[in-house]
């Protein structure tokens, strides 16, 4: 049954009772839907979207469930007896919030998966840094010979991380959304990496964007705490074991980096682990990641050893601060990850040591307050090209001494790019936005942008 709000077919029509209701039918609505219906449950699904992304998946493999699109319905949360909700649903919806107000209960996707795992878990968030910590754990811990599965906020929605054989250990990435929703959580190790604005037309301030992060740090298992993020640091509550990492000198048994001969090295306490420059990802903010990273892979007791061969070899992931082709001595990099002001500076920070940067930005800002941008954009960037939905919006905060141009389009950008650019310096797409108001994802842009560069090889 496939029911529209133009129809105004409602409850009271169907006089259904449902087990129940999945809100959302994007890749986690749809991993929910495969679960609950394995378990034989009697489930509905809405959406407020007309077309949502798992809609022609939905209609082969599930024809005898209903469904309701354009409008999350009351009526249709209020006749089940609990409600999963998709992490891209906030809590304050009104559909949403009469379900509560009726003492349904809501939960998400790792809620359920919290309930059922048979294994430990290692819980990564923060607002930047996550799927690259999430990333070096998994192969930190597969090089020591565990059976690691690897998913949430990075992609594989974590209900399908049940479908294979009980591994050792579960790795999660999970976002401030997925953790609003999660109540069973106590992971064998958690980390907040850190906590700067994202996601504020979302949350009222930065104090509810971080609240909803710390519940990844219930339960009783070892807090990693970021000692150089003071909100972070004051979730420490000192009641339980923790460990922490720093970029400067780490005290006894914690994590952090010891200057000798002039090389800078990664160090447990006193011990040396790896120096910086023999990390495949660069940048300060990658040293802070690998810390974290080797800080969560002793939790589970991977010897250093591996820990050290992996982050040799692991040179980053997509779309994050890649070098995608260095064109008559010109860098150009993709960094359309950079969703966030944070990291458009950790991104710049990490490439000013190269030259002069053209930066490329723009996007939908979320509602933050972009005034941060400015002294580095100052600092270290040559000229700015600009484009989407909050294009004005960055041009407001960029210091008069540095030039910018608004552009339509990513080829746009590169040509101007190309034509501004001289040989040292670099052309760096860190949008400090999502990508969503002109593209289906950040992997979508970053391809644009690396699409835009090969057409400038050939011509
Ligand atoms: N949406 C509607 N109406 C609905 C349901 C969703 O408009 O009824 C919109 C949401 O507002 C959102 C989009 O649709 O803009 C996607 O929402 P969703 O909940 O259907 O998302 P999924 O496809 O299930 O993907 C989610 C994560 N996306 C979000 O949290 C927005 C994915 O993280 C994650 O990989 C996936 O679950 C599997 O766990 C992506 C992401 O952007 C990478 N995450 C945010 C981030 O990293 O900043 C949090
Ligand atoms: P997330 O999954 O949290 O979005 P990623 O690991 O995908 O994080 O990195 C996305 C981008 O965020 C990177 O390309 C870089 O610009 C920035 N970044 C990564 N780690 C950090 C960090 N520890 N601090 C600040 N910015 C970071």
């Amino acid at each position: 049954m496939l029911c529209t709000t133009e129809e105004k077919i409602t409850m009271k029509d169907t006089k259904l009772h449902f087990d129940a209701a999945v809100v959302g039918l994007g890749k986690t609505g749809l991993s929910c839907v495969r679960y609950l219906l394995n378990k034989g449950l009697k489930i509905v699904v809405t959406d407020s979207r007309m077309n949502p992304p798992g809609l022609s998946t939905f209609k082969t493999e599930c024809t005898s469930v209903p469904i309701f699109l354009g409008k999350i319905n009351a009526e249709i949360l209020l006749s089940s007896d609990q409600v999963i909700l998709s992490p891209g649903i906030s809590l304050h919806n009104e559909a949403v919030k009469q379900a509560i107000a009726n003492g349904i209960p809501v939960f998400g996707d790792i809620e359920i998966f919290c309930q059922q795992a048979k294994a430990p878990i290692i819980a990564v968030s923060g607002s930047n840094g996550k799927s690259t910590v999430t990333t070096l754990v998994a192969e930190m811990t597969r090089r020591a010979g565990l059976n690691t599965c690897v998913g949430g906020n990075l992609g594989t929605p974590a209900l399908e991380l049940l479908n294979e054989d009980i591994p050792d250990l579960y790795v999660l990435e999970l976002s401030s959304f997925q953790l609003e929703t999660t109540f069973s959580l106590s992971a064998h190790a958690s980390v907040i990496l850190n906590v700067s604005p994202d996601h504020m037309d979302r949350y009222a301030n930065l104090n509810e964007y971080a609240n909803a992060k710390k519940k990844i740090y219930s339960g009783n298992g070892l807090m990693v705490i970021n000692q150089d993020d003071d909100v972070v640091k004051a979730m420490d509550d000192n009641l339980r074991k923790s460990i922490s990492f720093t970029l400067n000198k780490p005290e006894k048994n914690n994590f952090g980096t010891i200057i000798r001969n002039s090389e800078v090295w990664l160090c447990q306490g006193d011990n040396e682990i790896i120096k910086q420059d023999e990390l495949g990802i660069k940048g300060e903010h990658n040293v802070a990641n690998a810390l974290a990273a080797i800080a969560l892979a002793t939790s589970v007791n991977v010897p250093f050893d591996s820990m050290v061969k992996t982050l040799r070899s692991f040179s980053g992931l997509e779309h994050r601060c890649q070098r995608v082709a260095t064109i008559k001595e010109i860098d150009w990099f993709n960094d359309s990850k950079a969703t966030n002001v944070g990291a458009c500076i950790a991104s710049i920070k990490s490439l000013s040591d190269l030259g002069e940067i053209i930066l490329i930005a723009g996007g939908d800002s979320k509602d933050a307050n972009l005034s941060s941008l400015k002294p580095i954009i100052a600092k270290h960037v040559k000229h700015v090209l600009l484009l989407g939905l909050d294009a004005k919006k960055i041009a407001n905060v960029i210091d008069p001494e540095v030039t910018y141009d608004f552009v339509t389009d990513m080829t746009e950008a590169v040509n101007t790019a190309n034509d501004l650019a001289e040989a040292g310096e670099v052309v760096l797409l860190a949008p400090a936005c999502a990508s969503l108001d002109m593209y289906e994802s950040y992997q979508e842009r970053g391809t644009a942008f690396v699409d835009a560069i090969n057409m400038l090889e050939v011509s």
